[in-house]
């Protein structure tokens, strides 16, 4: 039976849904899951696989570190391929010890669905018709069908985490919501293989002048890897082999010669996107994660800043409900956007920096290439990478 009244609504349950969940109950708060699609669905969409230190110790906190801690790939550095030459940025040693871990967005959001599952919390999968109301008085509610059937779910608060296509966002007043933008020229294709990483120690990041391609991991005998191609390109255009041909192209000779291929498991396109909505908060309802913003997903920030987003607004809620203070509600828009301004740039930086634009031509190729030879050899920006790599701290003077 579904309670007709909670405290939290959370509308969406992707990593960011199911995370708030975990750390709500945690802190003896109640709430209520809603999501438009099947569990199935959620997790078919294979999305990001690197998480920063900050991530996994709050997948710890709220109690579902188990499937990382144990699966987890850790990496100290990352691995810059330009001119045909591969070179290794020591992540760990500039950043006073810190490392990224290599962990699916697949892999996580079973961990916290299971989570969710073994403490019985309520969820709906499958709900239509989600609609948002009141948020802008006292009474906020949260409207949908299942099965067929109407149901009103009064609340506190609304979380909205239902992604950059969700209701949320869409339901706040045109002229209270600014919208920045940059929608990038060309897309990424995605090819997931079991065949064992080419690199299982470090993600490598390769720009040519064949354009960007990118070699990451799921498990020691799961690889997923990218290479940037035109938006307009379609899946079935892109054989296995001929995807195979394509990076081997794209990256250095010695791990052209050793990477394994075999047949996809799955292939998908992704277009690349910078997108910020300001602010995060509407009266009673709050946005988090991709509602709120979207990064290209070159510097690996997606999921990452979704989950400090989390942090910040489950932190917001326990201090309403348990401290009786409302600083956190007051001030989590703010807070949430210094952080998400700061992955931004980053994102947008590397992104520039790694990728072939239609005017990038024979001038440009040679700036990235004396920029990739700067980057490597200074031991500051080299800094500067690693630092935000590993994912930048939670709290900055606003
Ligand atoms: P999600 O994962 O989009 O989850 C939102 C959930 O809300 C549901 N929903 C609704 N529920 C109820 N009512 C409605 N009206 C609803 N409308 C939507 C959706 O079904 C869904 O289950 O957002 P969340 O939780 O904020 O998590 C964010 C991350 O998923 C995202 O930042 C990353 O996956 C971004 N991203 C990547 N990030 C990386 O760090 N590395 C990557 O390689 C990477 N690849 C990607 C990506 C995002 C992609 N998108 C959004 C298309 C590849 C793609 C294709
Ligand atoms: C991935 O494993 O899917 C991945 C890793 C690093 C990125 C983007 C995607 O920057």
């Amino acid at each position: 039976m579904l309670p007709a009244r909670t405290q939290v609504a959370i509308v969406g349950a992707g990593p960011s849904g199911l995370l708030l969940g975990a750390l709500l109950h945690k802190a003896g708060i109640d709430h209520v899951l809603i999501e438009r699609q099947s569990p199935g669905y959620v997790l078919g969409r294979i999305r990001a696989g690197i998480l920063e230190q900050g991530t996994v110790n709050l997948l710890r906190e709220a109690g579902v570190g188990h499937g990382v801690d144990n699966a987890g790939i850790v990496h100290h550095s990352i691995e810059l391929v330009f001119k045909n030459t591969r070179h290794a940025i020591d992540v760990t040693g500039l950043t006073q010890g810190k490392v990224v871990t290599a962990y699916g967005q697949t892999e996580l959001t079973r961990d916290l669905m299971e989570h969710r599952q073994s403490l019985g919390l309520p969820t709906v999968y499958e709900a239509t018709d989600v609609q948002l109301q009141g948020f802008e008085g006292n009474s906020p509610s949260v409207t949908f069908h299942k099965d067929g059937v109407a149901h009103t779910l009064a609340c506190d608060f609304i979380a909205g985490c239902d992604g950059y296509h969700g209701v949320a966002r869409a339901s706040v007043p045109k002229n209270a919501i600014t919208e920045y933008e940059k929608v990038y020229p060309f897309a990424w294709l995605g090819v997931l293989a079991d065949v064992p990483p080419v690199s299982s120690h470090a993600i490598v990041y390769a720009n040519s002048d064949r354009g960007f391609a990118l070699c990451s991991m799921r498990s020691m005998t799961r690889s997923r890897y990218y290479v940037q191609c035109p938006s307009t390109d379609s899946v079935n255009q892109w054989s296995d082999q001929r995807f195979w041909d394509e990076i081997r192209l794209r990256l250095d000779p010695e791990l052209s010669q050793r990477m394994q291929t075999g047949p996809s498991i799955e292939k998908s396109m992704a277009p690349l996107r910078s997108f910020v909505a300001e602010p995060m908060r509407f009266g009673r309802l709050f946005l988090a994660g991709d509602a709120a913003h979207i990064v290209p997903p070159t510097g690996a920030k997606g999921l990452n800043l979704a989950a400090s987003d989390v942090k910040y607004l489950s932190s917001a809620f326990i201090e309403h409900y348990v401290d009786r203070s409302t600083a956190g509600i007051d001030h989590y828009s703010q807070r949430a956007l210094a952080r998400i301004w700061r992955a931004e740039r980053f994102s947008w930086w590397l992104t520039s920096l790694m990728h072939q634009f239609p005017e990038t031509g024979a001038f440009g190729q040679k700036m990235q290439e004396a920029e990739l030879e700067y980057l490597v050899n200074s031991p500051a920006l080299s800094t500067s990478l690693s630092e935000n790599y590993v994912g930048l701290p939670l709290d900055f003077a606003t």
